[in-house]
């Protein structure tokens, strides 16, 4: 039985209903829409749909919201300024990339890099002027923000320790592999801002072979994650690929399809869903296997509502059943049962630890991904700024906002270390158990679809919680809590133990029971709660933790055993 209509055969329903996004798209001339335009003229804005096609190119029009309240009052324009995104598959930099980022962060940026829960870059404030500038230095460095939003396939998160040089060469360059495969292939970006005016718009341009005119109905996150552990969170997203050994097929990828944690307060019909296990496949077959994905949710996700376009809705919607069937359908193929999974917790990667081929890694966290000195000079963009220059380095960004600084030769760990203490950068070892894993969206002042803060506060709230762990003599025990500005859930506090998520100005949705191995979501314990009252709510949980929790039970499991009792 089919229980979708094919795209074609939908089209005279669906073009009556179709989204203003779709009408931009189709009718951007390949993303180009006027661009040029709006980049050459003297305002500080762009606007209309080229500010929709803008995010195709990785930038967000975004406004400095802690002045947008007076200036408005104030019958001023709004301080328009710009985020963009450097789309960087497995989160793998070279040391040269790495001081081509930190250059660009202090010529044109606010002056920090922002690591991201997807692997990613992200600059903030950056000022109109600035973005072709930008977006050619990060080309002179192989490096783009072509594609990092938009309706696409994302930046492919990949657990760093498949990317470790040495460890396991076929799955080194996948991430790559995805990136290079789904990117549209339009010479647009290159034409609008890296070329300028030297570009030979004359001739013809290709739409991408995949994705036609109209890309995805909105975005796709695919990940690869280790079989061993969950650190790239491999449930929330549209595909996920588990290197397994099948017992008669050999090597291949355990397939996960179908999760996402953005939900909205005005659509009650959005909610966060776990990826549903879909199939095994070899090597051999997994390039056509994401293709079979991809183009089920090209053809049928929905392109008339973008808040429920998500890949996760049409599975939801359908049944799994149903949608794997139409997968199958276009994989050519019977899909074969998926393998068991079965993570232990996430490993955050930090601290030392030795590589296959002799070499060293040094995992550093990032507080909320932000790689910003405290005080002139000094902190931990210094720090890595100066180890990028001195040694012979590579850089990986893992999926919680943390750096690894990788293939440091022994010879050179000490010098990695003393540029590390000069610059009063904390090691895993000074670290408390809840800011290790703690993770926070940027939120206010930049990103537009906030409702409360969440990165300016998050060192509060983790010392706070901090706090109640060690009166209770529980400092070791490891909690992981995620801050969010908003239900659209950044940093994933959905799948957290503790996650807390903006509602309005001042209080917060709490979210408890998410599972350290991120395979279970937590559930709403109390809204709209205030920050202060915070403590409280939790007091009483972590006493009964305590007194109760079994030998090494993570917070999140007693809490959900709580519940069930
Ligand atoms: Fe996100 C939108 C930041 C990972 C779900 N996200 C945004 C925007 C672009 C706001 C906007 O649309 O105007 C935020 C930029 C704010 C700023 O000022 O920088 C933003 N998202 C981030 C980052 C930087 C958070 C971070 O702390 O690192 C992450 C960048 C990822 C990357 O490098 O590509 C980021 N966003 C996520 C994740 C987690 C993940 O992918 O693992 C999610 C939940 C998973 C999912 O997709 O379901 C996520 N972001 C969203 C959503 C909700 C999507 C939905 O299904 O409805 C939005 C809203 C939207 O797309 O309209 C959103
Ligand atoms: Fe913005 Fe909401 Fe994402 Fe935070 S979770 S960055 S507030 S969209």
């Amino acid at each position: 039985m089919r229980l979708f209509q094919t795209a074609r055969e939908c089209t005279v329903t669906i073009e009556r209903t179709l989204t203003a996004e779709e009408e931009f798209k189709r009718a951007s001339d390949l993303l180009r829409g006027d661009l040029a335009e709006q980049l050459g003229n003297v305002r500080p804005s762009i606007e209309g749909a080229s500010e929709h096609l803008l995010k195709f190119h990785g930038i967000y029009a975004q406004d400095n919201r802690d002045v947008r309240r007076e200036r408005t009052l104030a019958g001023e324009d709004l301080e328009h300024i710009f985020m963009v995104r450097v789309a960087i598959p497995g989160g793998r930099l070279s040391r040269e990339q790495w001081l081509a980022l930190d250059d660009v962060a202090g010529d044109i940026a606010d002056g920090s890099i922002r690591l991201t829960t997807r692997q990613a870059v992200q600059f903030h404030g950056v000022l109109k002027h600035g973005l072709r500038p930008m977006a050619a230095r990060l080309n002179e460095h192989l490096m783009t923000s072509f594609a990092a939003c938009g309706d696409v396939v994302r930046n492919t998160v990949m657990c760093p320790s498949l990317l470790v040089a040495g460890n396991n060469d076929r799955l080194v360059a996948m991430a790559e592999h995805i990136a290079r495969t789904f990117k549209p292939a339009t010479r647009a970006h290159w034409e609008i801002f890296v070329e300028g005016d030297k570009a030979a718009s004359s001739e013809p341009d290709e739409e991408h072979e995949f994705y036609g005119s109209t890309y995805l109905p909105r975005k796709f996150k695919i990940a690869i994650a280790s079989a061993n552990e969950n650190c790239v969170d491999v449930l929330a997203q549209d595909l996920g690929l588990v290197p397994m050994v099948h017992h008669e097929l050999g090597e291949g990828f355990n397939v996960v399809v179908a999760g996402g944690l953005g939900r909205s307060y005005a659509n009650p019909d959005t909610f966060a869903r776990l990826a549903d296990p879909l199939t095994f496949v070899t090597y051999d077959e997994v390039d056509d296997l994401i293709r079979a994905v991809l183009a089920t949710y090209r053809d049928l996700g929905d392109r008339t509502n973008r808040r429920r376009a998500r890949m996760k809705y049409l599975a939801a919607d359908a049944g799994f059943e149903h949608f794997r069937q139409e997968i199958e359908q276009r994989f050519t193929r019977p899909l074969r049962d998926p393998l068991p999974l079965d993570f232990a917790d996430a490993d955050d990667h930090l601290g030392w630890h030795e590589s296959v081929d002799g070499t060293w890694q040094l995992g550093l966290r990032v507080a909320a991904g932000r790689v910003r000195d405290l005080e002139e000079g000094r902190g931990i963009r210094s720090a890595l700024r100066e180890i990028a220059a001195v040694a012979n380095v590579e850089f990986l960004i893992t999926a919680q906002q943390d750096i690894l600084i990788s293939a440091i030769a022994p010879e050179e760990r000490d010098v990695v270390v003393a540029v590390l203490a000069v610059n009063g950068v904390r090691l895993v070892e000074d670290l408390g158990a809840v800011e290790r894993s703690a993770l926070a969206c940027p939120a206010l002042p930049t990103c537009g679809q906030a409702l409360a803060e969440a990165e300016r506060r998050l060192d509060g709230v983790v010392e706070m919680v901090q706090s109640e762990l060690n009166d209770r003599g529980l400092q070791r025990r490891p909690l992981q809590l995620r801050m969010t500005g908003c239900p659209n859930g950044c940093a994933r506090p959905a799948v957290a133990e503790v996650g807390i998520v903006g509602r309005t100005k001042n209080t917060y949705d709490l979210f408890l029971g998410g599972g350290p191995r991120g395979d279970r979501l937590a559930v709403l314990h109390q809204e709209k709660v205030k920050l202060e009252d915070l403590a409280g709510i939790l007091r009483p949980l972590l006493d009964r933790w305590k007194l109760e929790g079994l030998d090494g039970e993570a917070f999140g499991d007693f809490y959900v055993r709580l519940l069930d009792a």
